[in-house]
């Protein structure tokens, strides 16, 4: 017999980081200026002025970053690929040092017995895409196309697992919407449903590119970070109403991408402020795709209100988070969210593509960090994910947020999400109690 809370064979562990995050060389070798750049530098909308300028300064480091995860035992990792850094305005003229630069990154995990799982675009948009709209025109979606076809041309023949792009919520609602992420404006639903639109559309093109220049064995899905309902208590009831909670806190992207159209309540329910399409749009849309990445931190409690409808239960001011605020420690997140997409859109093979938790480390005391708050955490969700599986939901892997500490966008470098602890100013890596722990739990394809 199997110890407890052993993982299926062949299940996928590994880490997972953004450019922006971590490779810092934010203007070197001809990288465009991404709209996160932009508001480092001109705003006071990030925590203590930090920038993207050096971060991890993994674009020098990298050799002896992918040492250090292969010596904690990871055989993947999920990475992105900066568009700006390509194409420096967003469109036309290729930066060959650029591509260069992700030929060798993608050579060298490579030859530390590191698989890639690349994510086309986390959030850097570049700052010339923005000034001609951003997320807001439909231009955004043709620049898309391009970059996904040269990225996919490039690197396909090594990189076989594509995601199209990274929470899509985090750069339209968040970001066009008022509330915390680049380019930080404010501007009313019927923009917030095209940015939407046009998202979805560039999902799209990369599942295309990818089927076009993938070459043999490519595979491509979406990350997505939905919101997660968890029934307060599991009373039919409150499954049920959790259940239409989940269909109807995603429609806006779940939808079109399983059923290649709007929902009518949806629709319905955005009146004039609903997206403009055009014919075809739900061909792309739709696309077949290969696996769903879901990246999960927390979720919200749901039960059962009048006629049986969703009613949401509201935090408390004494229910626990990470030093994150908003994120609540929900770990049954883990089940409810993969159980939802499996049960309700199908989805075949799925990944945890992000999970963690972003707490204020202090600095190694003789060369530890006993972060065992987010070792707890972390077990906690991998139980809850365990349980998904046992019930026959395909979950396929699972990526932890995040290898190092790094830029933690509005919140600059003071929330850490690592665990590994980088020290800013001298660079080094100090693997916390939690790599530690991760490692073994890798290695023995278990939970320990
Ligand atoms: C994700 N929420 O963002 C991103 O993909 C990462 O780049 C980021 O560093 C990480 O999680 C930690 O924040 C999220 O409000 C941002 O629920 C906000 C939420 C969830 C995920």
């Amino acid at each position: 017999m199997n110890p407890p809370y052993t993982f299926p064979r062949n299940f996928v562990w590994g880490f997972a980081t953004a450019a922006p995050q971590i490779e810092g060389a934010a203007f070197e070798d001809g990288k465009g200026e991404s709209i996160w750049d932009r508001v480092a530098h001109t705003t006071d909308r990030i925590h203590n002025h930090d920038t993207l300028d050096v971060a991890c300064d993994h674009y020098h480091l990298y050799k002896t970053d992918f040492a250090l995860m292969r010596k904690l035992g990871a055989k993947h990792y999920r990475l992105s690929l900066a568009w700006p850094r390509i194409y420096p305005q967003g469109r036309g003229a290729v930066n060959q040092k650029g591509v260069d630069f992700y030929h060798r990154l993608i050579d060298s995990m490579l030859a530390h017995g590191i698989t890639p799982w690349v994510t086309m675009f986390h959030w850097d948009l570049p700052q010339a895409l923005e000034d001609e709209g951003g997320w807001r025109v439909r231009g955004v979606a043709e620049a898309f196309a391009t970059y996904a076809d040269t990225i996919v041309r490039e690197y396909g023949d090594r990189v076989k697992n594509w995601i199209t792009l990274n929470e899509i919520v985090c750069f339209t609602r968040l970001a066009y919407g008022g509330i915390d992420k680049a380019p930080f404006t404010n501007e009313g639903e019927k923009v917030v449903n095209q940015t939407y639109h046009h998202a979805i559309l560039c999902h799209g093109h990369g599942v295309r590119a990818v089927r076009e220049h993938g070459g043999r064995g490519a595979r491509v899905g979406l990350t997505d970070n939905p919101t997660v309902p968890i029934p307060l208590s599991e009373t039919k009831e409150d499954i049920a109403a959790a259940r239409t909670a989940f269909i109807q806190n995603n429609t806006r992207i779940f939808e079109p991408i399983f059923h290649g159209r709007y929902a009518t309540d949806y629709l319905r329910k955005a009146g004039a402020d609903r997206p403009i399409w055009e014919k075809g749009d739900f061909d792309l849309i739709s696309l077949p795709t290969d696996f769903l990445g879901l990246n999960l931190y927390t979720g919200e409690f749901v039960r059962a209100g009048k006629g049986g409808r969703p009613e949401v239960v509201p935090f408390t001011p004494n229910y626990p988070c990470a030093d994150s605020p908003w994120l609540k420690l929900v770990p049954e997140a883990l089940y409810w969210g993969p159980r939802w997409a499996s049960e309700i859109y199908g989805a075949k093979a799925i990944y945890i593509t992000e999970n963690g938790a972003g707490y204020d480390d202090q600095p190694p005391v003789n060369g530890e960090v006993l972060d065992v708050h987010r070792r707890n955490y972390v077990r906690a969700c991998l139980k809850e994910l365990h349980r998904a599986i046992q019930e026959k939901v395909l979950v396929k892997g699972y990526f932890l947020w995040s290898f190092m500490d790094n830029f933690e966008w509005q919140d600059g470098y003071n929330r850490r999400f690592g665990v590994v602890y980088t020290d800013f100013v001298t660079q080094k890596r100090t693997p916390k109690l939690s790599a530690q722990w991760y490692s073994r739990v890798m290695a023995e394809n278990r939970l320990v």
